[in-house]
């Protein structure tokens, strides 16, 4: 049977240096809030510490790259450099062609974002058709799935610590 989102990640990377920039969206906020939460848990089963997990908000998924990009630069002007950045954002399927074009543009420019920052960017963005299907994948539906957003804490801290 297949694995469905990353099981135990190949070794337990020291994140203990690491500073890690979340920023989310408040679109489909109770979903988002549960999302955040799980990846900050990963971050400091990974050791990360509190202080240096920076968390900033945008106001929909649409914003997140350009808002991922300004949070880079934020943090390295004041000398607090970021290893990695985690965007958060819940896409849910309406009556019109929004999601599509949302889902498309803020994908395609994350991935670029990893290039342009020379930084992981992860893909903390559900997109999804239906509210439920969101819930679940945040957690919140007893019994059915993981939260994704552990899987983007884990992400985040085995694409800076593995290649170095
Ligand atoms: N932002 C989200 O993060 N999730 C959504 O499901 C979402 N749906 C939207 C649907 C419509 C019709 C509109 C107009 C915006 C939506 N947004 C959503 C907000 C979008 O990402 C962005 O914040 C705004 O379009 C302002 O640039």
């Amino acid at each position: 049977m297949a694995v469905k989102g990353l099981g135990g990640v190949d070794k337990q990377y020291d994140g203990s240096k690491l500073r890690i920039g979340i920023i989310h969206a408040r679109w489909n906020k109770k979903i988002i809030d549960a999302l955040v939460e799980g990846a900050v848990k990963r971050l400091k089963e990974f050791g990360v510490l509190s202080e240096n997990i920076v968390i900033e908000s945008v106001p929909g998924s649409f914003e997140l790259p350009y808002g991922s990009k300004l949070f880079y630069e934020k943090q390295k002007n004041i000398h607090a450099p970021l290893d990695a950045i985690i965007p958060i954002g819940v896409l849910i399927k309406g009556s019109t062609m929004h999601f599509e074009y949302i889902c498309d543009s803020t994908t395609n420019q994350l991935m670029k974002l990893n290039f342009e920052l020379n930084i992981p960017v992860i893909f903390g963005v559900l997109t999804c058709l239906t509210e439920e299907q969101a819930e679940a994948r945040a957690g919140l539906i007893e019994g059915k799935m993981h939260n994704h957003g552990e899987d983007w804490g884990a992400a985040a801290v085995e694409m800076v610590c593995k290649f170095k």
